[in-house]
């Protein structure tokens, strides 16, 4: 056998498979019951089209073979060559994309060890809080986990919930209401919190820019402790403690902790403090993984060593809720890999936050009882197609408005009354994924419009929100994507600024979108032993790419559009001395005109179909060859 997740399969123990045809029997089971009798989550189906699409010219079909280019990466120097000479050539060069040219540090990375200086108490910040939550296990004050309605502020409140209740305090968790209340603290939740009895409240996951907030924690006399990965603003919450690794003066190594790593490392120091009974940071390590991969935060450094661990408990889950979960979104657990967690588990972990309330996401995690999980898990299956199906229609309904601007717009923006704000975000990705233009696409209010943006390499688009600032409530974010709120009267200056930024900085660019490859190599030299190499790479995902090749010159023996309105390609190609099956995901529009000999930039992976493995090309990228 050849791959890593072969001797996982042949590990696993009876029990987990056992679980799996249970959950499956039991997801169909519930999904039954909910059919029958709860009919009504939300249905978008019934809502007209938000925009007759209709009355527009849109030709989205030009979009959708918006030409990409390929960058190959360069050749390995030789001195990473000898450095790395215990590896096979391939894996070197693998490795030297990667910025690893050491023995040291391939050494490292390839078996993700824990990095050095890691101890939680280096954290600024930790040890007042642990002193804190100490002094409210021996008074009994009632702590309150305020989380964020996230799938990494929802495995984060999670963990710290997990963790404090075994050493003993009265412990709640609380998480705003996206649509209410919005993202991070709020002054009303605050005084909720204090009159209902608590005395310290733990955010997780949000805090760091809440300045008037941590103020009034102040002035009732709640003793805040704000734990967070966001950038800090200029100025920092006056809060009873603060941690966070970006914030000024921490010397902690790893910059790029997740809000679940940073509330995982207080619950470490909480854990070599306190010796808690029938709690262990290590088994909350899934907990980590999947709000880390699901936040798109780098999975290098600390953040590579927790979520390989992560990965591992995921395999084997413990927990009822994670066990329903992999069921219902027809994962096998042993074949678990981080690209499941960004495209499967992460979106149903959000998905009850961007149309309702989180809870439910958070009850999955924390509940022991089968019947409960089984539940919750096809709540948030159901709910996941909602979303999708809302984030297909404002999709279409946005991209007519946007491109109603005309094909020159170098920005893309849609705003409207009836978008969710839960998806808007979704949305702009879509666009930026269709045009390679930056995009904005919000919520107009009676009073605001709050929108989400997302960005492309060549344009910093919370540096152009901060050149706009005057005109603006609320912003933030980082180079690629943002959010802000404007006064509705504000909003045409807003536009008017914002793409003439654009201009200046876009207008001479020939923008392409370009996809990365890590080598390029005849067809037959792929050989099976390259995915033993490419799965040491795991976890993969923002940070840490997939491996990409790209083959010339292939004749296309075979071709036939598949899946639902043919939206795939199914290709057999070969170089003459060996073939090939492929597959191009959303790439069904090539059937018609698809050319004799063809250029390839895919992912090399096993297909496991109905129990048969067979090697494939997954094309992300087709060229006619030249
Ligand atoms: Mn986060």
């Amino acid at each position: 056998m050849f791959i890593v997740s072969v001797n996982a399969t042949q590990e696993s123990k009876p029990k987990p498979r056992k679980w799996v045809i249970f959950s499956t029997f039991l997801s169909w089971f519930i999904k039954k019951l909910c059919l029958q009798q709860f009919g009504r989550f939300h249905s978008v189906a019934k809502r007209a089209p938000l925009v007759s699409l209709a009355s527009m010219d849109i030709s989205s079909t030009a979009s959708k073979r918006l030409e990409k280019q390929w960058q190959i990466a360069s050749r390995i120097t030789l001195e990473a060559e000898k450095n790395l000479a215990g590896y096979p050539p391939f894996l070197r060069q693998v490795l030297f994309n990667r910025g690893i040219a050491t023995a040291e540090g391939s050494k490292r990375f390839l078996a993700a060890l824990p990095t050095d200086n890691n101890d939680p108490f280096g954290i600024k910040g930790i040890e007042a809080a642990v002193e804190r939550i100490e002094l409210a296990i021996r008074q009994k004050d009632q702590i309150v986990i305020y989380g964020d309605y996230d799938a990494d502020g929802v495995t984060a409140t999670a963990l710290m919930v997990q963790c404090l209740q075994s050493l003993g305090p009265d412990v709640s968790y609380y998480i705003p209401d996206r649509f209410e209340e919005g993202y991070g603290l709020n002054v009303a939740a605050l005084r909720h919190l204090k009159e209902s009895g608590a005395s310290v409240v733990l955010t997780v996951d949000c805090g760091i820019r809440s300045l008037a907030e941590a103020d009034e924690a102040r002035r009732l006399g709640l003793d805040l402790i704000i734990s967070d990965h966001h950038s800090p603003g200029p100025e920092l919450p006056n809060a009873f403690a603060v941690i966070n690794v970006k914030q000024p003066g921490d010397e902690y190594a790893e910059k790029q902790l997740a809000g679940v790593g940073t509330a995982y490392k207080l619950a470490c120091a909480l854990e070599q403090r306190l010796k808690s009974t029938g709690w262990s940071s290590a088994a909350s390590l899934d907990l980590v993984a999947l709000g880390t991969v699901a936040d798109l935060v780098p999975l290098t450094g600390e953040n590579r060593h927790l979520v390989r661990e992560g990965m591992s408990l995921l395999r084997r889950p413990q927990r009822q809720g994670l066990m329903a979960l992999i069921g219902a979104s027809g994962l096998k657990p042993q074949n678990i890999c981080a690209g499941d967690i960004g495209f499967m588990l992460g979106p149903r972990l959000n998905a009850a936050g961007r149309l309702d309330t989180a809870i439910a996401a958070l009850q999955l995690l924390l509940t022991q009882d089968v019947f409960e999980a089984g539940k919750l898990a096809q709540d948030l299956d159901n709910r996941n197609r909602e979303r999708q199906q809302l984030t297909n229609e404002i999709t279409e309904s946005a991209e007519a408005i946007a491109i109603a601007e005309g094909p020159e717009a170098l920005l893309l923006i849609a705003v409207h009354p009836e978008y969710n704000p839960g998806v808007v975000g979704l949305v702009a990705s879509r666009l930026v994924d269709r045009y390679y233009r930056p995009a904005i696409v919000g919520q107009r209010g009676e009073k605001v419009t709050r929108a989400s943006c997302r960005s492309i390499p060549e344009f910093h688009i919370t540096r152009a929100l901060e050149q706009c600032a005057d005109l603006l409530e609320t912003f933030g974010g980082h180079a690629a994507a943002a959010g802000f709120t404007v006064r509705n009267d504000r909003y045409p200056e807003l536009l008017q600024r914002l793409n003439s930024l654009a201009k200046e900085q876009l207008g001479k660019l020939n923008l392409l979108p370009t996809l990365q490859a890590d080598a390029e190599l005849p067809l037959v030299d792929l050989k099976p032993d390259l995915l033993d190499q490419i799965e040491l790479l795991e976890p993969t995902g923002y940070g840490n790419p997939q491996v990409y090749l790209v083959s010339r010159g292939l004749q296309v023996r075979n071709a036939r559009p598949v899946g639902r309105e043919g939206s795939h390609l199914k290709l057999v190609v070969s170089d003459g001395q060996i073939t090939y099956d492929a597959i191009a995901f959303r790439q069904g529009h090539w059937a018609q005109d698809l050319p004799a000999v063809v250029d390839l930039l895919y992912r090399f992976e096993v297909n496991e179909f109905n129990g048969r493995r067979s090697l494939q090309l997954n094309v992300r990228d087709l060229k006619a060859s030249i």
